[in-house]
């Protein structure tokens, strides 16, 4: 019969959709607005089958929404700067841009090849001058709002790559990208002050509980960390100074026997006293090489040094000795811990490795801890412990001891977050500039609106070689500038930003390509944000996405959009993993994308990821038959070679059965694909194409109508997954390019329930009975029915029955013996 030549379908139409504009959305208000956004790429080496998986995602939902008459935008572009570009710059003695920009083209083509639906027009790589231009602007307009910053702090440091980290970089101790052990280093750097969105970051979410994923959401929340509590000062004698601690548990205080501090922190070198120094310095240098998970880890031995000196308990008055020790982190709450050991583990296996005092306040009714060894958790009533007399439950414990150490001064409720302000300075070559000149008479001067972009200058090769500044430092004629204010010798920055700044505004770039009067026209957004599905990788769940919903947030506060959360729905994809591993090189486990699309077609590769499970969930390539997905695109193919009707004709005279068949197939789909179930559409598709066929083949033949119109269903939904074949499909039956423009067909409402079938009863082969049953009858009672029959008795005559088939509703075969 008729087949299809996939090589060929996707040439002609992959240049038909560019040619047509297929996709380029009309923007022009006559149809609602719809913006589908896939995560950009970043351009290392072609695209692989991770991207082919996320793509076929977002492709389906942007396909669906264009046949459902919505005016769709989907873009593409590349999030090209970063450091694999540089250090393949290093390796070939080049410039960065050479790989990128080559390896851009080849995902352009593999992309078009790939038959995504999606608007070229808006294209844009945010390595681009014109692209950074904005990535700087926004910097100082944050900047003026105070959201970015300078401080001195200690960073991750790799000592490989010479580079800073983020906390996000560092992964178990060691640099994501080169796996050499991170030490820690003192910077000044730049920062943006995420912390104080903090709450807005969390309450927000609310508006994101339909559209995005559970566990998406426990991430972010986790990362944010939001923790109530108090700030408790103890009195240092012969300072001014208190020691100020953060904790959620004021209501333990009478039991805190002892302070610690963090080692690394500001306070530790000022108060320690001079027999103790050389001993707390040897700590600091141990502590430096221990990375924070280490720190935290609950089940590490506590080691710690006494500082020499003792801080007063504001409510009992006790003398207690103040230490250094690993586990309490500079950079959470005020870097200082009070210990109530009988009440919280850590605390108590210090205590107890240093002999100090482990003072149960509540009486929880468990063992004691100085003989259990174990912190006792549970409420109780407050013991030993006088302001608290008479209370027996955690929350009014901490209101009161809140509100008591408020009256004497010494303390007050507290918020605290896990969440750290962004450290947003790389050392690094191939990313946007900081558009900032230091002068000495001046200070931090910005670089007028007007003389960005501050491009990149001219670098090559061993000039980007890490030495611990940023390479741009090397370019001395590019740093040393006049001062912008004063005239005055003055040096540019030379830290360039994360590539994390460039992705969190890059979608509201697509909505004004080219822009000349800002980052975006605030116009153009409003016609087309937020976004309604946003398609990526779970291992953006939270540092992109938090950054994302940062950004537009400041954006609102100046005006700019007028909403706080830019995506309204999240999908993650699965990954595509092989022989249940995830691929890599040196598992030798990699399957190559463009070989697949070789041997079976873009549409059966597109076909058997989307049918492969759902799509949150891993899919393993090697479970999977992309030839089974080649026979069945060929069998749909061949229905529409097959039918006879002329385009047009009216469906309502066709096979009833067929039609009721294909209008509750086609709800079904609808209902699917809105709840990202693309698998079951696909098993629902495919049930279409077989109902159609024995129509044709062993029904009212090809030149029914309903076989017409079922077929138009099959190529109308196949279109969302295998849009090459569909095209085809859709020639095939008559009809005018493109199938993108055919609109979703509408659901006959009075077709989806049939009252009964005909279930014809056969006795030894020969149809001895009728009857009309529902459609959905079981099996057992279509057997009782079938056996009740007068006719199908009288055809027993009293034998024993021997077999019996049932194929419900339409079929009882009774073989007697
Ligand atoms: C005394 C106490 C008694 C505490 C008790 C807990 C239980 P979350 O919930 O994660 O916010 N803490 C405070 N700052 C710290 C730091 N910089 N490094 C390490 N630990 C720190 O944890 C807050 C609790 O973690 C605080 O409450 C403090 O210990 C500790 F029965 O104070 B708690
Ligand atoms: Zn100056």
């Amino acid at each position: 019969g008729a087949r299809y030549d996939a090589r060929a379908a996707q040439e002609r139409w992959a240049a038909f959709w560019e040619a047509d504009q297929t996709f380029t959305p009309l923007d022009d208000g006559s149809k609602e607005r719809r913006y589908v956004l896939d995560m950009f790429p970043y351009p290392s080496g072609d695209l692989h089958m991770g991207h082919a998986e996320a793509f076929a995602m977002g492709d389906v939902w942007a396909r669906f929404l264009k046949l459902r008459g919505y005016d769709v935008m989907h873009p593409i572009g590349w999030d090209s700067f970063g450091l694999p570009a540089e250090n393949a710059a290093i390796k070939r003695n080049a410039h960065p841009a050479e790989w990128t920009y080559a390896n851009i083209d080849t995902q352009a083509n593999s992309f078009k090849r790939y038959g995504l639906s999606l608007d070229w027009s808006r294209r844009l790589h945010t390595s681009d001058p014109e692209y950074y231009r904005w990535t700087q602007w926004l910097f100082l307009r944050f900047r003026e709002r105070g959201l970015a910053y300078r401080k001195a702090s200690w960073v991750n440091w790799c000592p490989k790559d010479q580079t800073v980290l983020a906390n996000e970089q560092v992964i178990n101790g060691e640099c994501e990208r080169c796996g050499s052990p991170v030490t820690k280093r003192e910077l000044t750097q730049w920062f943006f002050k995420v912390t104080e969105y903090a709450d807005r970051l969390l309450d927000d979410m609310e508006q994101l509980e339909a559209g995005w994923p559970e566990r998406v959401l426990t991430m972010q929340r986790n990362w944010i960390g939001r923790s109530e509590g108090a700030y408790i000062d103890f009195a240092l004698p012969g300072s001014d100074e208190p020691i100020t601690v953060f904790t959620t548990r004021p209501d333990t205080l009478y039991g805190a026997s002892f302070l610690v501090i963090a080692p690394d922190g500001k306070l530790a070198p000022k108060i320690v006293t001079d027999d103790h120094r050389a001993e707390f310095e040897a700590y600091l240098e141990k502590t430096k090489s221990e990375t924070e998970i280490e720190r935290q880890s609950t089940d590490r031995e506590k080691t710690g040094v006494y500082l020499g000196v003792d801080a007063i308990n504001p409510v009992s008055g006790a003398k207690i000795p103040v230490f250094v020790a690993d586990y309490v982190l500079a950079e959470y709450g005020t870097g200082a811990v009070m210990g109530s050991a009988a009440h919280d583990q850590r605390d108590l296996d210090f205590a107890r490795k240093y002999g100090l005092p482990i003072l149960v306040v509540i009486d929880s009714g468990q063992e004691d801890p100085n003989v259990s060894g174990i912190a006792t958790k549970a409420d109780g009533p407050y013991v030993n412990s006088p302001v608290l007399e008479g209370i027996s439950d955690t929350e009014t414990g901490v209101a009161t001891m809140i509100k008591v150490l408020q009256e004497k001064g010494a303390g007050r409720g507290a918020t605290t977050y896990r969440l750290r302000d962004w450290l947003l300075s790389r050392q690094r070559f191939w990313g946007a500039p900081i558009p900032i000149i230091h002068c000495e008479a001046c200070g931090e001067v910005p670089v007028p609106d007007d003389q960005l972009p501050v491009e990149l200058p001219y670098l090559t090769g061993t000039d980007l070689n890490p030495k611990g500044t940023s390479p741009l430092a090397a370019a001395t004629d590019w740093v040393n500038v006049d001062c912008p204010t004063c005239g005055g010798p003055a040096t540019r920055d030379t830290d360039t930003m994360d590539t994390f700044v460039d992705s969190s505004w890059y979608f509201f770039r697509y909505c004004s390509p080219g822009f000349e009067g800002g980052p975006f026209d605030p116009e153009d957004v409003r016609r087309w944000m937020p976004v309604a599905q946003y398609v990526g990788g779970v291992e953006h769940a939270i540092l992109h996405l938090l950054y994302m919903r940062f950004f537009t947030k400041a954006l609102y506060d100046m005006g700019l959009v007028d909403f706080t959360e830019p995506m309204r729905r999240l999908l993650n994809q699965g990954q595509v993993i092989n022989q249940g591993k995830s691929m890599s090189k040196s598992l030798g486990n990699g399957v190559d994308l463009g070989e697949q699309i070789e041997n079976f077609g873009v549409d059966a590769v597109r076909l058997t990821m989307i049918f492969a499970g759902p799509p949150e969930e891993d899919i393993d390539w090697a479970d999977l038959s992309p030839s089974g997905s080649v026979k069945f695109l060929q069998r749909a193919y061949r229905l529409a070679a097959d039918v006879t009707s002329e385009p047009g004709v009216d469906p309502a005279g066709g096979d009833a059965t067929l039609r009721s068949t294909a209008h509750r197939t086609l709800a079904d789909i609808t209902q699917c694909i809105e709840t990202q179930r693309f698998n079951v559409a696909v098993a629902r598709i495919m049930e279409l194409v077989n109902a159609t066929r024995k129509v044709i083949d062993t029904g009212a033949g090809p030149a029914d109508p309903a076989v017409r119109e079922a077929c138009e269903f099959v190529a109308i939904a196949l279109s969302l997954v295998s849009p090459y074949v569909a095209e085809e499909m859709w020639e095939q039956l008559g009809k005018p390019p493109s199938i993108a423009n055919a609109g979703w067909p509408t659901v006959d409402e009075s077709l989806l329930t049939i009252e009964s079938v005909t279930c014809v009863i056969q006795v030894k082969g020969k149809v001895r009975g009728r009857l009309e049953v529902s459609p959905t009858i079981g099996e057992d009672e279509l057997r009782e029915l079938a056996l009740a029959e007068e006719s199908v008795q009288r055809a027993l005559d009293g034998r024993e029955i021997a077999k019996i088939i049932i194929r419900a509703p339409k079929l009882v075969s009774i073989v007697p013996a």
